[in-house]
């Protein structure tokens, strides 16, 4: 019984001792917490799609020396990183990611003097480059392909050849992702070759040894030349069935089409997380050397079950940062609050212990932000994916609050996925109206190019008069402004490691707060309605007496510096987000942990 006192007494006063601390004390933990963060831990990422960021020649596609022109903007802007879809060489049939030479630029987009000096620039600037990594395929115009064609050298063996089916045909029923059988037969061959993508995309066999050893020195050659990583294309295709088994129908009686499949045989084999851990080795042979971080980011649409395993399997190391296309795949404008917070906290928990989360609101393959979830929210879910725990990833142009443009006709739609299908259907397959050129400013082509240049490679979109960066830094409130304060509000201790609790408010309201002791901790109310909402504050914690808001989402209800007297009753407007700032809540809960325990050291005692 003294025992247990005594102890209840030393626990007591320790505990004393840690909330006693001087803030200036705290402070200094917190910041030496901060510096201890690697230099990608809690960062933004933003996409590039060259051919449609800054045209530097005035031929009507984006190049590497209008990415260097206009790296500025990224610095504007508080980007950790920028990464670039593919820039090597290729006869651009899927638009960079069918490389015909992978350590080449093509032509279209520069020499690889321009990327240096893009590299060397943005070094300067203080922003890491992420070149995209496409190991799936290569272009049927690579030299390794035209030689397994002549069946030269070791090279036949590069690619997956099968014979046709006995009574003719395709060697089974598998379907490429672009909406044709994943087989081709090159004329004068009795053999067909895979392509889980486009026919100009020929599969590399990686269960051909040399395969793996030739993608390992390519990815060494480009991190020598001082590239700070790689978003690795589309892993999970990489690997098929060795059997070659028949993909079986979901819905036995639709049509045979890629999306009527059950990707068994094609998909997520366990081989491709092997692969993984075995770059991941590569990239850490390069930080054994001087401490720096080479990041890898893997790109897999699956189940979470399976997007977890890019982590590692607990003996290996895999991506730190697998894409988590969540926000994209699971969530829509008719999400409600249930479903934001079940998302969310399904990553979190999911998530192996000291791994960074991420969010991905929209990329080159997905409908953008504002036509995905209406222009009423694109705003509201930047404030929700910027003040989550983890990595944002912000696809050029979202921080403009561009839309789809869905005027591009059949005629002029370029995305092969599209292409092949018909006039009738192509909408829903095209991933161009997402991919259309950055929209600068409101003269010619929206300063994309040249005003002399014919044309661009996709059509401007036509609201480029008024959305556009130039216009949106002379605003007083526009979406570039907002993401600038978002990004920087983000570097606030709570935000980049304090803790996350989430709820659901009243009436479709999701709710949550970041809080770090001894600094200033923040409530994040986000309304999910078409309609103005009371809120209470002490739902999330009971301890908010009285609250400010520090920002919020456009043409917000609730203004900067607007004090919350009233906790339990705030107004929020339609579609709202709002950051308040709250009272350091977790020093309190401290305190009152202490005071718990000194009233049962009292009860045992007396
Ligand atoms: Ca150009
Ligand atoms: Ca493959």
């Amino acid at each position: 019984m003294r025992f247990a006192v005594s102890a209840l007494l030393l626990v007591a006063v320790g505990l004393l001792a840690v909330a006693g601390k001087s803030p200036a004390v705290r402070k200094q933990v917190v910041a030496a917490r901060a510096e201890a963060m690697d230099w990608w831990e809690a960062g933004v990422f933003y996409q590039i799609y060259p051919r449609s960021f800054k045209d530097s020649n005035g031929d009507g596609v984006g190049d590497l020396a209008g990415i260097t022109e206009k790296l500025e903007h990224l610095v504007d802007l508080g980007v950790t990183g920028v990464w670039l879809s593919p820039v090597f060489k290729s006869p651009m049939a899927d638009f960079g990611y069918d490389i015909s030479d992978f350590r080449s630029v093509d032509p279209i987009f520069g020499t690889m003097q321009d990327l240096d000096r893009m590299v060397e620039k943005a070094k300067q600037l203080g922003i890491k480059v992420i070149l995209d990594f496409v190991p799936n395929h290569t272009s049927d115009e690579h030299e390794w392909f035209q030689k397994a064609l002549l069946n030269e050298g070791d090279y036949r063996d590069y690619y997956v050849w099968r014979n046709g089916a006995p009574n003719g045909g395709t060697p089974n029923n598998w379907q490429s992702v672009f909406h044709t059988p994943a087989w081709t037969q090159p004329a004068g061959q009795t053999q067909y070759y895979l392509h889980q993508f486009d026919k100009k995309q020929p599969d590399l066999n990686y269960r051909n040894p040399k395969v793996q050893q030739e993608m390992a020195e390519m990815v060494k050659f480009w991190l020598d030349k001082g590239i700070d990583g790689f978003r690795i294309d589309a892993i999970n295709h990489v690997y098929e069935d060795p059997e070659f088994r028949d993909e079986e129908l979901i819905d036995p009686k639709g049509e045979l089409m890629w999306e009527n499949l059950d990707h068994k045989y094609t998909k997520d084999l366990p081989e491709c997380y092997d692969l993984i851990y075995d770059w991941r080795d590569v990239f850490d042979q390069y930080k054994a050397r001087d401490n720096v971080t080479r990041l890898m980011m893997t790109e897999a649409y699956t189940s979470l079950e399976n997007t977890i395993l890019w982590y590692g399997n607990g003996n290996r190391k895999g991506a730190h940062v697998p894409f988590n296309f969540a926000m994209i795949n699971s969530l829509s404008k008719e999400s409600r609050a249930t479903d934001f917070k079940r998302v969310i906290d399904e990553w979190l928990n999911a998530m192996p212990a000291g791994a960074q989360a991420n969010w991905v609101l929209g990329n080159h393959d997905r409908p953008r932000i504002a036509s995905r979830y209406g222009r009423d929210l694109a705003s509201t879910l930047a404030v929700l994916e910027m003040t989550l725990p983890g990595i944002a990833v912000v696809y050029y142009g979202e921080e403009l609050g561009m839309e789809d443009n869905r005027d591009i006709t059949f005629e002029e739609t370029q995305d092969p996925q599209a292409a092949n299908t018909n006039p009738d259907v192509y909408q829903e397959f095209t991933r161009d109206p997402v991919r259309t050129p950055f929209q600068w400013d409101s003269s010619a082509y929206a300063g994309f190019t040249s005003s002399s240049a014919p044309k661009t490679w996709l059509p401007v979109h036509p609201n480029y008069r008024e959305v556009n960066l130039a216009a949106q830094k002379s605003a007083p409130e526009s979406m570039f402004k907002l993401y600038q304060n978002l990004i920087k509000l983000r570097k606030e201790h709570a935000f980049m490691h304090g803790k996350f609790e989430s709820k659901v408010l009243l009436n479709n309201v999701f709710g949550y707060t970041r809080t770090l002791e001894g600094e200033q901790s923040y409530a994040v109310v986000v309304n999910l309605n078409d309609n103005d909402v009371n809120v209470n504050l002490q739902e999330l914690h009971e301890d908010i007496d009285t609250a400010k808001v520090r920002l919020t989402s456009l043409a917000a209800r609730m203004k900067q510096g607007d004090e919350v007297t009233e906790a339990f009753h705030v107004v929020l407007g339609r579609y709202d987000a709002v950051v308040f700032e709250i009272a350091s809540s977790a020093s309190k809960i401290g305190m009152s942990v202490i005071v718990m325990l000194f009233a049962s050291i009292l009860r045992t005692l007396f």
